[in-house]
């Protein structure tokens, strides 16, 4: 039985927010039988979901799984493009892959996968990426925004403004953003962006934008070693997040910044930034692949770069690094 025909169920009994929708219309309206959407109704209910039927008026939606599929965001969803596609797994190994093949095929504008469960999730320099099962949002965004691609990594600084004003939002909590891609609270990683880029020489032709955020894990759902360095939203808050209204309306800010960066460049971007970033002004040791240094952060260049003043007064942009505070 095709997915097509149960998310188009869940959709109208999403919409209806309640009201009971006659079998016979869905039906019609989907050009099959009355028997086809029982059935779809019956596959929807082994999926956790809790359907109620009132005699000759149809079916209501009583209780959703807390599930991140299509028909969940898409309920919440204000956007024109981002996640107006969406390819929803119970377990991938690493929706960052699915992603590229899929822009590579042409994949549209805004286009997004999201796993439950990542087995092989990936960081920066391949490291691993732990992605416990329904706890946290593991998502890739496939965009085609006109940017050169060495405007490219600027993004990684668009989705953690974007990410960080919908947290504020849905959660309720003020984290900030230490440069480039960590979305701390109370100093522990919380979300971590992965920027990767298919590119001509002079052209973007995709952004892959990486993310994941830590929602409803608990401190067992860590390892010992995690444990020390991560935190989750729930953990935060003490509530249970809202997963599918948070990516909504990650996607939404997304679209709204990466329009605004592509028409009016990074400056209102960097406003944005600075403003919630936890490494500006801060002594802090930039630690690249051949070299380390420390001097205090000044801010971020109009490329993105962080701009350190060394203990010589020298001013050095930084393309790459991972940032450690300084005594
Ligand atoms: C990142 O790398 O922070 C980028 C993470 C991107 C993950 C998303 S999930 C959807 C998409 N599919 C993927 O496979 N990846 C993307 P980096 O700055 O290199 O940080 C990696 C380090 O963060 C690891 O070495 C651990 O120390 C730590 N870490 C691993 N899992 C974590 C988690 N769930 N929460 C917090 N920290 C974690």
């Amino acid at each position: 039985m095709s997915l097509r025909g149960k998310d188009e169920i869940l959709k109208q009994l999403m919409m209806s927010g309640g009201t009971p929708v006659s079998g016979q219309d869905m039906a019609d309206r989907m050009g099959v039988s009355r028997t086809a959407v029982w059935k779809y109704i019956k596959e929807l209910e082994s999926d956790g979901y809790q359907i109620g039927s009132v005699r000759k008026k149809g079916y209501y939606l009583l209780d959703t799984p807390d599930i991140v599929n299509a028909a969940a965001i898409q309920r919440h969803l204000k956007t024109n493009n981002y996640g107006r596609h969406i390819q929803y797994y119970e377990s991938c190994p690493t929706t960052q892959s699915i992603a590229h093949e899929e822009a590579q095929n042409g994949a549209s504008d805004g286009t997004l996968i999201i796993a439950e469960e990542q087995t092989a999730g990936k960081g920066r320099m391949s490291r691993p990426w732990s992605s416990s099962a329904r706890k946290g949002i593991w998502m890739s965004l496939i965009i085609r925004p006109s940017l050169m691609p060495q405007q490219a990594p600027q993004m990684t600084l668009v989705a953690a403004v974007a990410i960080v004003r919908a947290m504020e939002e849905v959660a309720d909590v003020q984290p900030t953003i230490k440069w480039p891609n960590d979305i701390l609270i109370n100093g522990k990683k919380m979300t971590g962006i992965l920027t990767e880029l298919q590119a001509d020489m002079d052209r973007v032709k995709a952004i892959i934008l990486g993310m994941g955020i830590n929602a409803n894990q608990e401190e067992t759902d860590f390892s010992d070693e995690l444990r020390e360095i991560a935190t989750s939203l729930h953990l935060v808050t003490g509530e249970k997040v809202d997963r599918s209204r948070l990516v909504a309306a990650i996607l939404y800010y997304l679209e709204l910044y990466t329009k605004m960066y592509e028409k009016n460049g990074f400056a209102p971007i960097k406003l944005l930034w600075e403003s919630y970033s936890n490494t500006v002004g801060k002594r802090v040791r930039a630690v690249m692949l051949n070299e380390t240094i420390e001097g205090t952060a000044i801010g971020i260049s109009d490329e993105g770069l962080l701009e350190l003043r060394l203990d010589d007064g020298s001013i050095r942009g930084i393309y790459s690094a991972d940032i450690q505070m300084a005594k």
